[in-house]
């Protein structure tokens, strides 16, 4: 049988990566190369409530004699994006494990962009504490610039966002300065570019992208699994298939104003220490919003979230 690795020091990650799930089956990368794993049984009965293990997860790993091997054990998440599991509130699914940051993925149009959506994403990053950065894509089919003005709020909101463009290669060089050093996780609805970018990073990559009569149309994912690829040194990013419906994974209601950083400023200043900002007398966040600081639809997205049944 194999031996366990054990050469990594205390207190530091075990070096073996998670970098793409099958069902049953994982793909780890090594110090000795990337292996096809399986999962001792007791790493799935200690963890219920989550993913036993997911992508970008560091793991302790056994290699056996005939190249495969077996995760022994999760090192503990420094940080996840997750979702709540199809149905299911009080489980995590998790999209990526340990990501410096989350490149949330949007098209100008092709699909039409739902801000609405990218206000989700970004607030499940903002609870995990991982850094966002807003791609609009796809640049090239609004020649007018028109259309990408409704990111603008984002920019407001203190993110950064990079414009850019597979099809012309505007802005991919910004995006690269972005990924440089870090584990990037590109999430975003079906069909925006997520793929296509990263072949445009990393041409060698060659992965699958959607069909051009399928750009327009709902429902293709033509991502499957959640993979991580090696773009340069220390410099990583998964790409992730699209996401229709992003279920909130543990946002409780009280702190929902702290995951819209253009609220924080005046979090505290409200007259009532429990303000929910909705209709409160002397509520600074919504003095805000009167005075123009605050975005109104970034506002509206925070008031349908934190009174979920108005709008049921
Ligand atoms: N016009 C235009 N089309 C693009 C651009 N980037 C990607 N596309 C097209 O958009 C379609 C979808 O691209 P993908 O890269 O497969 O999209 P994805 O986000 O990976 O989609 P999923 O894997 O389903 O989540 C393909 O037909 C691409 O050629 C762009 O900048 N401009
Ligand atoms: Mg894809
Ligand atoms: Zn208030």
């Amino acid at each position: 049988m194999g031996q366990p690795v054990t050469s990594h020091q205390e207190n530091e990650l075990p070096p073996n990566l998670v970098v793409r799930g099958y069902g049953k089956y994982y793909d780890v990368l090594t110090p000795r190369g990337q292996i096809l794993c399986t999962v001792r049984g007791n790493v799935k009965r200690e963890r219920r409530k989550t993913d036993p293990v997911a992508v970008g997860d560091r793991v302790e790993v056994t290699f056996l004699e005939d190249g495969e091997g077996i995760i022994e054990s999760v090192a503990p998440r420094v940080k996840a994006l997750s979702r709540q599991a199809r149905g299911r509130t009080d489980v995590e699914h998790v999209i990526l494990a340990n990501p410096d940051q989350l490149i949330a993925v949007f098209a100008v149009a092709e699909p039409d962009p739902h801000p609405r959506m990218l206000d989700r994403f970004l607030l499940i990053a903002e609870r995990a504490a991982i850094d966002s950065i807003v791609c609009v894509n796809k640049i090239d089919l609004d020649e007018s610039g028109k259309r990408r003005r409704m990111f603008d709020r984002y920019q407001e909101a203190g993110y950064p966002v990079v414009y850019c463009s597979v099809e012309s290669g505007a802005g991919i060089d910004t995006l690269r300065e972005h990924l440089d050093g870090k584990i990037s996780v590109l999430a975003g609805p079906s069909g925006v570019g997520k793929s296509s970018l990263l072949n445009r990073i990393d041409p060698s990559l060659n992965i699958r992208v959607g069909e051009i009569s399928d750009a327009t149309g709902k429902g293709r994912h033509t991502t499957t699994a959640t993979t991580i690829v090696p773009i340069w040194a220390d410099t990583y990013i998964a790409d992730t298939p699209g996401i229709r419906q992003l279920g909130l994974y543990g946002v409780e209601l009280e702190h929902l104003d702290e995951y819209f950083p253009e609220f924080r400023p005046y979090l505290g200043e409200c007259f009532y220490k429990d303000c929910t900002h909705i209709n409160e007398p002397e509520c600074a966040v919504l003095e805000a919003l009167e005075a123009g600081k605050i975005n109104r639809e970034r506002y509206e997205s925070y008031r349908s979230l934190r009174q979920p049944e108005q709008d049921a």
